[in-house]
């Protein structure tokens, strides 16, 4: 009969491609040499390392669905999702960093810019030599930003934006922000700008006392009248589908990622029941300990599935935004909830910075929270369900 893998009992190596195998021990072998040895002390003193972007965009791990010609890799979503999850399995704050880079401002440069915003901005970001950031979410408006107040006015030349973003992943080391604003030349609707470090009136404080995500810097955006030229709009987007069209990027990849999350617990609290003794017995070999395994296992092998078929249909172009919001949500949620088990069996043990089960668990809050919370994708996908809208 079929050996049993415990890391992969339905052989998802074997449902990848030779490519995205390469891009997969790359993304792991990166993550594991260079990423994990620094992220407890990024944890606990609260510290991005800038460096992190200039290596990652040496490996191609930015944008790595931007097309080569301007200087992405070219790769498919499913590699997208394969770099996430080796990312994140060992920080989540990590993965932020790179997700924010790749989806909320690679893309939407890639998608909706000019030729001549694709060839300023792109290869500069794929390489890491400038950071991004983007900013929707404001101190009003979060999981409704069709309330945002931040506005665009008309100017000679350009436009005047007037606003603050909250919570904005990158930002306080940002070169570049992709701002959502109304703008009154088009009839309030809402439109993305880049915004560049530099400009008069672009400050971006640093959140400080953050509890979760502690190894990913975030700040506000703060636009006293900062003007910026014509050529600073893009051109292709108008309406929430814009930003919205990033987060379905972002919140695909993190449905691969938190995977990556769930797998770095599930396989710290294997190790350590089967080391740790008390009864006279290891604790593995106790009957709530195994069903708590086997729970893990099995969440950890339906969400990979689910990531998996999501991206192959992401790749063909027939994936609904809905499923999205499925794989995000289910992901996120039972991640979370693998995180706060693999805490509890490490008993005292797992609320020392020396094991990573409860880093996982608290940067797993954040994660359920942003790019949608768990209740609203909730929603979309009751809406979808029964053609009924349930936010008002
Ligand atoms: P709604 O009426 O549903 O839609 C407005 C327009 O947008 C279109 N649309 C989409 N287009 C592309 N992709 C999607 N997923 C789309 N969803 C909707 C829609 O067709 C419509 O187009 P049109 O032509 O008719 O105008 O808009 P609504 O205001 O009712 O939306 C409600 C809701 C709750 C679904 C939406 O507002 C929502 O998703 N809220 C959550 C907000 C959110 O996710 N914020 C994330 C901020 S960024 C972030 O968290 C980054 S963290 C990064 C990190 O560190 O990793
Ligand atoms: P709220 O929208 O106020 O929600 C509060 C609670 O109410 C939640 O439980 C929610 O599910 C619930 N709720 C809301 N509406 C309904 C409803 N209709 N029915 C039932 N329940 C409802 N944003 C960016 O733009 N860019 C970034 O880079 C970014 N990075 C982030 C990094 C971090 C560390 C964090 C914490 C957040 C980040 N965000 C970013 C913001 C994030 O997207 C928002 O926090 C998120 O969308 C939720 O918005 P909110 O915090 O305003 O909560």
């Amino acid at each position: 009969r079929a050996a049993f893998d415990w890391a992969d009992p339905l052989d998802l190596d074997g449902q990848l491609t030779e490519e995205e195998r390469l891009v997969r021990d790359t993304a792991r072998d990166y993550a594991q040499e260079k990423l994990l040895p620094r992220v407890t002390s990024a944890y606990m003193e609260e510290r991005f390392d800038r460096e992190i972007m200039t290596e990652m965009g040496e490996l191609g791990l930015l944008g790595p669905t931007i097309p080569e010609e301007y200087g992405g890799a070219g790769l498919g979503y499913v590699s997208y999702g394969l770099v996430a999850r080796e990312v994140e399995r060992v920080d989540s704050g990590y993965r932020s960093a790179m997700s924010v880079q790749s989806s909320l401002v690679m893309h939407p440069i890639n998608a909706f810019g000019s030729v001549a915003q694709k060839k300023k901005f792109l290869p500069r970001l794929a390489t890491g030599e400038w950071v991004g950031c983007f900013g929707l979410t404001e101190p009003d408006a979060g999981s409704d930003p069709s309330g945002m107040r931040t506005r665009a006015e008309k100017i000679d030349g350009g436009y005047r934006l007037s606003g603050t973003k909250m919570w904005i992943t990158n930002s306080p080391i940002a070169d570049v922000a992709v701002v959502w604003a109304k703008s009154a030349a088009h009839d309030g609707e809402i439109r993305g700008f880049l915004v560049e470090r530099g400009m008069k009136g672009f400050t971006t404080p640093k959140i400080e006392g953050k509890l979760s995500l502690r190894a990913s810097v975030t700040g506000e955006i703060v636009l006293d009248g900062v003007e910026l030229p014509e050529e600073n709009l893009l051109p292709d987007a108008s309406g929430l589908k814009g930003p919205f069209s990033c987060l379905n990027r972002a919140r695909f990849g993190i449905g691969w990622g938190t995977m990556g999350a769930a797998e770095a617990c599930y396989a710290a609290a294997r190790g350590y029941t089967l080391e740790r003794k008390q009864f006279g017995k290891p604790l593995a070999a106790t009957q709530l300990i195994q069903k708590k395994l086997a729970d893990m296992a099995t969440e950890i092998t339906l969400g990979l599935q689910l990531a998996l078929q999501a991206g192959r249909l992401f790749d063909a172009g027939r994936l609904p935004v809905e499923t999205i919001s499925m794989l995000k949500r289910n992901n996120c949620g039972k991640a979370l909830e693998i995180a706060r088990l693999a805490r509890d069996m490490h008993g005292g043990n797992g609320i020392s910075s020396e094991y990573p089960v409860m880093r996982h668990m608290v940067n797993l809050e954040t994660v359920n929270t942003y790019e949608g919370t768990h209740d609203i994708h909730a929603l979309i996908l009751g809406r979808a369900i029964t053609g009924h809208q349930a936010f008002f």
